[in-house]
């Protein structure tokens, strides 16, 4: 891996040792020794004062899952054929609060990408300020070109173990890709149905069974909140300010949709497949296509240059070679690497906030960094989802529902909470804020005090 942010000797020579001592306990996982990797070498400089960390070995213990529990998921097709995947839930850290975290429905969907997902959740919960352990689970499954039955079917053997491992205070699961609120409907059925109990098992739930109003929303908004706290530091704003969004899943449209609320232009979205510009900035009209195309129709992005005349696609690209003030990575792991990177900072990027989960390759934040643009890290930046998903949790144990107003002012506010802790960790020399040193350190300490309070648990 490239270079770190680790600078004296001693300090570096921990590092090391520690990174050896990571990719020899993880053979195969590269995403999730990138994910350590990241976190670790802006802790090591913040403990090197601090020997109590390095005595009570927090680090090693922190990338360590509590619980890694992997189950078959055998279901059956439209043509009556038995299917068979395999199912994991990642118990990460629950130093703070119960498990809490997404559940992904991908064919990749491997133990090292969950690992990652489950470490980066732990700090990400811990940023919020509310009391949520990391976890991570999912399977390798791939819901595109299944019908609603078979999808049924699935998620109900997917609960049909995980039930037993989750619970409103053991672990809450929620979305992340291919799981939004049709799969988390039919697996709250299930889990209520098995276990006769209607408690905050999950969120992201429907309004008319104990899902909190924004959660939708909420990642890509907050994703933007946060965006717009970054320019607000350096006394600049959205308004008028280009946008390339990649995605086309929850995500990347709300983010979509709120850049546009906040006067800037989008100009793209993605899929596997591709990705649309609208040169002239995506009307609302368009984002509500797109999600309606995504969301109910399953259908490709790519149609939406057939409906509508100002919208061009462009076949297995990515969004990164169109010029534009700022980048919103919003689909998937390392979808920017250092060359992508590179074209971005040529074509006058100024602002890279990553929306999706370690969109950014090591190589590329690097690159950002060097050249002075703004880079917000995931665990900050999408923080928003779990935050609402947190208060989902609290308006289910308090039996009540809070309106959107109410909601949307928390969200805001816990975005304007997270960046400030990440600019009061963040600082450097010169006044420059190192957002991705900010949030690793902030959310770090809160998860370190707990477990040293907990005595070698
Ligand atoms: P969705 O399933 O709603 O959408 C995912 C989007 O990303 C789709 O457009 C999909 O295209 C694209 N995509 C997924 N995998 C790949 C890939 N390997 N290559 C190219 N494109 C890909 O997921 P979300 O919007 O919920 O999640 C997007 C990102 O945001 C993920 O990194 C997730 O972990 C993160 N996140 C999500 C949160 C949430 O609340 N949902 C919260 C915090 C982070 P296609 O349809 O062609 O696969
Ligand atoms: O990556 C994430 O933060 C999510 N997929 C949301 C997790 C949650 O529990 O709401």
């Amino acid at each position: 891996m490239s270079k770190t942010n680790v600078s004296d000797a001693k300090t570096q020579e921990y590092f090391e040792r520690y990174m050896q001592g990571v990719e020899k306990r993880n053979p195969g996982q590269p995403e999730f020794v990138q994910a350590v990797w990241e976190v670790a070498s802006t802790i090591f400089p913040y403990i090197a004062d601090k020997p109590i960390y390095h005595e009570l070995q927090i680090l090693e213990r922190m990338a360590e899952p509590e619980r890694v529990i992997s189950f078959r998921v055998p279901w059956t097709d439209d043509a009556g054929n038995i299917r068979t995947n395999r199912g994991w839930r990642v118990q990460f850290n629950s130093a703070i609060g119960p498990y809490k975290g997404g559940i992904r429905f991908h064919p990749s969907v491997n133990e090292s990408i969950l690992k990652f997902l489950g470490f980066e959740q732990t700090f990400k919960n811990s940023l919020t300020g509310l009391p949520m352990g990391g976890g991570k689970g999912g399977a390798n499954f791939n819901p595109k070109g299944k019908s609603d039955l078979e999808i049924m079917r699935f998620c109900q053997s997917f609960m049909t173990e995980l039930y037993r491992h989750v619970g409103e205070v053991t672990d809450v699961p929620a979305g992340d890709i291919g799981v939004g609120g049709r799969e988390i409907g039919f697996m709250f059925g299930q889990y209520k149905r098995i276990t006769n109990r209607f408690v905050g098992v999950l969120t992201g739930k429907g309004a008319s069974f104990g899902g909190s109003k924004m959660r939708t929303e909420a990642t890509g908004y907050g994703a933007v909140f946060y965006t717009q706290n970054m320019l607000g530091h350096v006394g600049d704003s959205m308004e008028g300010k280009s946008v390339l969004v990649s995605g086309s899943g929850n995500v990347a449209t709300h983010a979509a949709e709120k850049v546009v609320q906040l006067g800037g232009k989008a100009l793209t979205m993605s899929d596997s497949g591709g990705f649309i510009h609208c040169a002239d900035g995506f009307t609302f009209e368009q984002i509500n296509w797109i999600k309606d195309l995504k969301e109910k129709r399953r259908g490709r992005i790519s149609e939406a240059a057939e409906e509508f005349p100002n919208i061009k696609f462009h076949a297995d690209a990515k969004p990164w070679g169109v010029a534009a003030d700022i980048a919103i990575p919003s689909a998937t792991q390392n979808e920017v690497d250092g060359a992508e990177a590179a074209v971005l900072i040529a074509n006058g990027v100024k602002l890279v906030a990553e929306a999706a989960n370690m969109p950014c390759e090591p190589a590329a934040v690097e690159a950002f960094m060097d050249a002075g643009v703004m880079f917000g890290p995931a665990k900050a930046v999408n923080a928003g989802g779990v935050g609402v998903s947190g208060l989902e949790m609290s308006q289910n144990s308090a039996r009540i529902s809070w309106d959107s107003v109410q909601l949307t002012q928390m969200l805001e506010t816990m975005m304007k909470n997270i960046h400030d802790s990440c600019v009061e960790f963040g600082g450097e020399p010169g006044g420059k804020i190192n957002y991705l040193k900010g949030a690793n350190v902030a959310g770090f300490v809160k998860v370190a005090e707990a477990m040293l309070a907990y005595g070698h648990v």
